[in-house]
């Protein structure tokens, strides 16, 4: 007897990012970067204002084990509130992570040993201009470091803009849009053209040619229309580039009564938007804190958390999910869990189940990498988990007692098993496999 499962793809069992031994603190908003097989990962946690610390991890063997665990504070601002950490890795491999100080100011860390020290602290923000800043973002070309944020009040407020051109040590900061504040995403293509775009009562969206010196007039995607509710607070977008031309966007959006994922795409430099359209595949109840990813060849990925309850609460059950665009955002798979469970937002209900604000989906030439805030062990913990990317491109829902040919099973650590013609002949041990077949590449069942 075959019983087909439930997460029915070929991602990674999960693999727990965070080391939270006394199994107390709650992870929250997290990011990450994958260099040449390491992992490193950092992220809030729902108790920062009483425990002040960015929880540090790393991987060495792309993401099979997080050995390397502590909790990085930095007790010279005499601030507990540690919080929207952002991690970027330079041409040189060195790591640069960015820490928010409650509203008061954002600082910059350079890594010259992958993670285990930190050096070279700058300021980004401007302590002169007296405003409050928010949600950060950073990305990396080469030796250059950019960062966006939202400032209020102050004598300079508005979406803000600095860059380094020597790995942090110093900063030149700009102001994109002085009337307007928001939530930014920030991407940046292949010949260094500069996509920022910031959710204000509507999704503005704004590029740059010359490094963040000068910037495009603000268009609008989309209005937004989005209410928090527990475990989700903000519209947060998400911006990817392709190449010069081809970009995408999501955000969060309740315009329909839930939350749901919204994307829209540009396929000429972001000058024009398509009309919006939800892009989960899941629309029952909450998706929300959704984030997207080109790869290099050309595939758009995204993930998402999903609930099926309405309105959420700490009772609601979480997966996270998956799909993937070859189309540019155009048209997308069907929805393939990630998370090898589903889960109860465990974070404080004090915090209103603050499962952190954004999480993300990363790739490279071989795999997508997901990391996200999971309550399964009590409470919140970050937990990875990866997928071949020529496997989830070619992946295919069906229904395997159709087909009648030659399939191949595997373990899901690779190891060769043997070959069936007819699945009804199988007997397994109960657990998860890998089959192969002629018309469709790799499956991941559960007998
Ligand atoms: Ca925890
Ligand atoms: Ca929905």
């Amino acid at each position: 007897m075959i019983i087909l499962l439930l997460a029915d793809l070929p991602f990674y069992p999960n693999v727990r990012v965070s080391n939270d031994n006394q199994q107390i603190i709650n992870q929250g908003e997290s990011s990450f970067v994958v260099y040449k097989g390491h992992i490193y990962a950092i992220c809030n946690i729902a108790e920062r204002s009483t425990i002040p610390t960015i929880p540090f991890s790393r991987s060495d063997d792309l993401g099979n084990s997080f050995p390397i665990n502590y909790n990085f504070v930095d007790n010279t601002t005499g601030v507990t509130w540690h919080t929207d950490p952002v991690i970027g890795i330079d041409d040189s491999g060195y790591i640069h992570m960015i820490v928010q100080f409650y509203t008061y100011y954002i600082k910059h860390y350079l890594s010259k040993d992958g993670g285990l020290t930190w050096s070279d602290t700058s300021f980004v923000t401007d302590l002169s201009t007296g405003g409050d800043v928010d949600k950060p973002w950073m990305v990396i070309r080469g030796e250059t470091i950019y960062v966006s944020w939202q400032e209020f009040g102050g004598t300079s407020s508005g979406i803000k803009f600095a860059r380094s051109f020597d790995r942090g040590k110093t900063w030149q900061r700009f102001v994109v849009d002085p009337l307007r504040t928001g939530i930014t995403a920030l991407s940046l293509s292949k010949s260094g053209i500069i996509y920022l775009a910031y959710v204000s009562d509507n999704l503005y969206f704004t590029k740059s040619y010359n490094k963040g010196q000068n910037w495009t007039t603000p268009i609008v995607i989309d209005y937004v229309s989005y209410s928090s509710g527990y475990g989700d607070r903000a519209p947060i977008n998400s911006i990817s580039v392709y190449n010069d031309n081809v970009l995408f966007i999501t955000w969060v959006d309740s315009r329909n009564g839930n939350w749901d994922i919204r994307g829209s795409y540009s396929y000429d430099g972001g000058n024009t938007w398509s009309n919006s359209y939800i892009v989960n595949k899941l629309v029952l109840g909450g998706q929300c804190k959704s984030w997207v990813s080109f790869d290099p060849y050309g595939n758009l990925h995204l993930m998402y958390y999903h609930t099926s309850s309405w309105p959420t609460s700490s009772s609601s059950k979480w997966s996270i999910y998956y799909q993937v665009s070859r189309d540019s955002g155009k048209t997308w798979s069907s929805s393939i869990r990630v998370s090898d469970t589903t889960f109860l937002d465990k974070a404080p209900s004090s915090t209103n189940g603050f499962m952190g604000d954004y999480h993300m989906i990363v790739t490279d030439s071989y795999f997508v990498y997901v990391i996200w805030s999971d309550g399964r062990d009590g409470n919140q913990n970050l937990y990875f988990s990866k997928a071949p990317i020529n496997v989830v491109v070619n992946y295919e829902k069906s229904n395997l007692t159709s087909y009648n040919e030659e399939f191949k099973i595997y373990s899901v650590d690779g190891r060769f098993i043997g070959k069936f013609k007819n699945l009804n002949d199988i007997r397994l041990k109960k657990g998860i496999y890998i089959i192969k077949s002629k018309n469709w590449i790799l499956k991941k069942v559960q007998f």
